[in-house]
């Protein structure tokens, strides 16, 4: 305790809060998938605030334009309508499926880390995922 411990939070909280940006809804295909893309970099999501239809598939595409860091996004919630978990590697662009049937405002976040560094959503790499 004492030192290392007040190192190591200090480490882990460099800003105060994340930073939402505005709120973007997801366009809807003629296949009437809501499809989107997000940037992902080092330690951030762009944009961080996505607004998706209740009920309606959801196709996010996450992009990431880091160049060695791996990253991930993780969307859960409590009523376990929503479970993505999707690695996505350096300079790699992926993708997500799910119907949100519940509606409200979930996280979604990256679990990476390096050792002893604090996750990378301690760095506030998250977002909110706004469900209507
Ligand atoms: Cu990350």
């Amino acid at each position: 305790m004492g030192w290392l411990t007040v190192t190591l939070a200090s480490i882990g909280h460099a800003a105060d809060t994340p930073t939402l940006g505005s709120a973007i809804a997801a366009p809807i295909s003629s296949d009437g998938v809501q499809r989107v893309t997000v940037i992902l970099d080092s330690y951030s999501y762009s944009p961080n605030h996505l607004v998706v239809e209740i009920g309606k598939p959801v196709e996010l595409i996450p992009t990431s334009v880091t160049t060695i860091t791996p990253h991930n996004v993780i969307i859960k919630d409590s009523f376990g309508s929503l479970s993505v978990e999707q690695d996505v590697g350096a300079v790699r662009t992926v993708m997500a499926r799910f119907v949100p049937t519940q509606p409200g405002l979930f996280p979604f976040f990256c679990d990476k880390r390096l050792w002893p560094m604090s996750s990378h959503r301690g760095k506030w790499m998250e977002g909110i995922l706004e469900v209507t």
